[in-house]
């Protein structure tokens, strides 16, 4: 039986950069609630959110100080009810960001652990320090080591994210059972589920130092362990089993059997999982290490992840990476072709598909040119230790293009006025607007039929009524530098998806009745023009 959130695109919404409602510059829910007709009128059936609870937003929110309480930047908990009643009256699903590797260091949890408070004294993961040195050897994914001494308390707090970002201690039993209620809050609010931070890091087995390592040295005593999938067994079991909710876990550093053991149905943990392989196509080691981008390694990563899981949730951009049309398409000649065939790989794969905000409009990279545009603390911390190992300015700065988050972070554009109808025309935007709004904004794209918004729009719908696409097996045909093809296959009916990867026209051996086709062809005589995309009805040349 298929589920409903087998059945549905998801829509990620970074509420700081949608739509501000108030001129304060930052986007808020009252904003989020305002363009839920345009979701509806895109066709998508479930929304989920970047945080929005009450933080400090040293992390953007991925930093919570109260899980049950909104940041009055973003507007209140009147708000957010009305936000998930006026979803509902448009058939649309919220799912919210579940963040429980760490809190905030605001958090009343950590100010009362560092003081030694009951129940809060071992909420964290506080140690002593070894002969007035850190207590290990570990680094951190912002690229700091991962350790903060605190004077109050006297000891040490683990942190493998932002300095403010404290990492809970799930050896001590309450802080489950505070993730449990913390959990029911929302169900019972009326959310539809949880996509799961850093989930497979949740459990640390030891704080032993280890084999140093160029990235997270330390990693062997916290990636995807039994006791993370322990924690995961019981959140099923003891909460989530009781709604009709869905689970999407954020797993870094996963290989294909650790992803089954984390979502496949009969283990009762995860219900999909998002795996990073095909983020990782276009680096070595760590993204600020850039390698050419090369079709061949994405398809591959894609097809690889397409079979080993019987679920999955699938993505070629989130509020953490690159826009998809700057990283694998072209977003200058061949901006729209190329938006618009990424749109039908994303939507043709098998799995849950989602789309980041303004990826249906084909958002590009930042236009920023300097260091001080920047806001987010990843690219801060790295730009500072890039620095101090000697890195120049300017190789610096390409790997910020490159690579920073904030490249995703860029405010929504809606229309072609100043602040992109973002924020009032005279308000300071949090981060900047791209000044290619002037061509890419929704506004003039939903005019346009021929438009990136209106092919989206037109591939969820087909979709939505192609049980092939849902339902369907997925084979791998071709992943070369130049095409990436593949076909579905339900119930006796076959489709075969042609994505072009190349800037000119080339000649494919496959034939058959057009479904869709992004140049808007009627026939396919088996040439492919630059960056198109073509699904075929069964047929092999
Ligand atoms: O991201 C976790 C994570 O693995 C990323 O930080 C990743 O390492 C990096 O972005 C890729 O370069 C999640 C959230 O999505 C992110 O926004 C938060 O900053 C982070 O957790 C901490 O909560």
């Amino acid at each position: 039986m298929e589920k409903w959130w087998q059945q549905q695109v998801v829509y990620q919404i970074y509420p700081r950069s949608f739509q501000d409602s108030n001129g304060d510059g930052m986007g808020d829910i009252p904003g989020i609630t305002s363009r839920l007709d345009y979701l509806q009128a895109l066709g998508v059936g479930v929304v989920w959110l970047s945080p929005v609870y009450a933080s400090p937003g040293d992390d953007n929110g991925y930093d919570i100080s109260d899980y049950c309480a909104i940041d009055p930047q973003f507007g209140t908990m009147e708000d957010m009810d009305t936000l998930l009643q006026e979803a509902k009256a448009r058939n649309i699903r919220i799912v919210m960001d579940l963040v429980v590797n760490h809190t905030s260091t605001s958090h009343e949890w950590f100010q009362k652990s560092r003081r030694r408070i009951p129940p809060y004294t071992d909420y964290y993961i506080w140690q002593p320090g070894k002969n007035g040195k850190k207590p290990n050897n570990w680094t951190g994914f912002f690229g700091e080591d991962c350790w903060v001494y605190d004077e109050i308390r006297g000891e040490y707090y683990l942190h493998l994210f932002a300095k403010s970002q404290a990492d809970l201690n799930y050896h001590d039993a309450n802080v489950i059972e505070e993730v449990k209620s913390v959990m029911r809050f929302w169900l019972d609010k009326g959310v539809s589920g949880f996509r799961c931070d850093v989930i497979n890091v949740l459990y640390k087995d030891s704080l032993a130092s280890s084999r140093k390592r160029l990235i997270l040295t330390g990693r062997e005593h916290y990636l995807t362990l039994p006791g993370t999938h322990a924690i995961l067994h019981e959140l099923r079991r003891d909460v989530l089993s009781g709604y009709d909710c869905f689970t999407v876990g954020e797993t870094c550093f996963v290989t294909p059997k650790e992803g089954r053991d984390l979502c496949e149905p009969e283990r009762g943990e995860l219900d999909m999982i998002f795996n990073f392989e095909h983020m990782e196509t276009d680096q070595y080691f760590v993204k600020w290490f850039h390698r050419k981008f090369s079709p061949r390694r994405l398809g591959e990563a894609l097809a690889r992840w397409q079979t080993a899981l019987t679920w999955s949730a699938v993505y070629l951009e989130n509020h953490d990476q690159p826009r998809s049309v700057s990283r694998f398409g072209d977003d200058g000649r061949f901006h729209d072709e190329s938006a618009k065939m990424l749109c039908t790989l994303l939507l043709s794969l098998r799995g849950t598909p989602y789309i980041y905000q303004g990826q249906e409009l084909g958002m590009t990279n930042f236009d920023y040119t300097s260091m001080d545009q920047l806001d987010d603390v990843e690219s801060k911390n790295i730009d500072r230790l890039l620095k101090r190992l000697g890195f120049p300015a300017a190789v610096r700065w390409r790997k910020m293009r490159h690579s920073s988050r904030d490249n995703a972070r860029t405010p929504m554009q809606w229309t072609d006025a100043p602040n992109a109808g973002f924020t009032t025309p005279d308000a300071a935007p949090w981060l900047g607007v791209n000044a290619n709004h002037a061509r890419i904004n929704a506004q003039a794209q939903m005019a346009d039929e021929r438009s990136v918004w209106h092919y989206y729009k037109e591939m969820l719908a087909f979709r939505a009524a192609s049980p092939v696409l849902r339902k369907g097996d997925f084979t791998l045909l071709a992943a070369t530098d130049a095409l990436f093809a593949f076909s579905r296959s339900y119930a006796g009916e076959r489709m075969i998806v042609l994505c072009s990867f190349c800037k000119e026209a080339q000649t494919v051996p496959y034939r058959g009745e057009i479904c869709i086709d992004s140049y808007a062809k009627s026939t396919f005589d088996g040439v492919l023009q630059p960056y198109e995309a073509v699904i075929l009805k069964e047929g092999e040349a």
